[in-house]
């Protein structure tokens, strides 16, 4: 059971937007979630928030690439780099990153998939129903489950036959990424269903906007809401969570995870 901590290098994501604007900042602050009991620490240089601005090549770079070379330089924490860009992918791989977190599944950059092959790395597919600007308006499935479920086989299937070993995939339906409350909920009361593929379960649901729905409460609000979806996601087969809060993130996977394979 593994804890991803997620590093926010843009001044507009939602929860941690603009607080580790900085390397050294940055840097301390995924080596603290380390020491919480991250297992990897997944560094992203753009907003995958609606709305939020799209950033150039070079300023993702920028962002990215000083933090994965002075983290691997100082720690062995697994590092992942959410971008969609395959220069980025390949300029983090060389610094020292070992997961591509690519919330396109490969599909935005042609290069991408050949990138992660070349590099053996290691890639997070994840489903999103448009994209970011787009995938909150009306949101609609017939059963979204089934839906995400077909994407993703699909997309497995792209990523092997670009040569990257099946071994090293990663799958996640994207919680709120084109999503309504019904369809998040659905997607976590079903989540087993996902283990047919027979590759670890990534779930990101850490003070997202379904949690403020239910509980009426802004993202500083939102870790016991967080807590409670975790457990429920660990319990019906997460393998990794992706967290802000690590230390609480560590625990909860710690004892749904403990919960979960108990046999007498
Ligand atoms: C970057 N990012 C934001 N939310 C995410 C989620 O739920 N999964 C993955 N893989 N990445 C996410």
């Amino acid at each position: 059971m593994l804890v991803m901590g997620v590093l926010n290098l843009t001044p507009d994501s939602f929860y941690d937007g603009g607080r580790y604007i900085t390397p050294q900042v940055a840097v301390k602050r995924a080596l603290s979630m380390a020491d919480e009991g991250a297992d990897i620490i997944d560094i992203g240089g753009e907003s995958s928030r609606p709305g939020a601005r799209s950033v150039s090549i070079d300023e993702e770079l920028a962002r990215v690439v000083p933090v994965v070379e002075d983290l691997a330089a100082r720690s062995d924490v697994l590092i992942s780099v959410d971008t969609m860009k395959s220069a980025v992918a390949q300029a983090a791989l060389a610094h020292g990153a070992r997961i591509i977190n690519d919330i396109s599944a490969v599909r935005f950059d042609p290069n991408m998939a050949g990138v992660v092959a070349e590099n053996g790395a290691y890639l997070v597919l994840m489903h999103m129903q448009g994209n970011p600007e787009t995938m909150q308006r009306n949101p609609t499935y017939k059963d979204a489950v089934a839906e995400i479920k077909s994407f993703l086989r699909e997309r497995i299937r792209a990523a092997v036959s670009a040569g990257i070993d099946r071994s090293r995939l990663i799958i996640d339906p994207g919680i709120g990424f084109g999503k309504r409350l019904p369809h998040n909920l659905e997607i976590l009361r079903r989540l087993s269903e996902f283990k047919e593929f027979g590759v670890p379960i990534l779930v990101g649901l850490s003070r997202k906007s379904f949690l403020g729905e239910i509980l009426d409460l802004p993202s500083s609000e939102r870790l016991v809401g967080t807590i409670a979806a975790n457990a429920i996601a660990i319990a019906n087969g997460a393998d990794i969570i992706r967290v802000h809060d690590v230390k609480e993130g560590r625990r909860t996977a710690d004892v749904a995870f403990r919960l979960r394979n108990y046999a007498t």
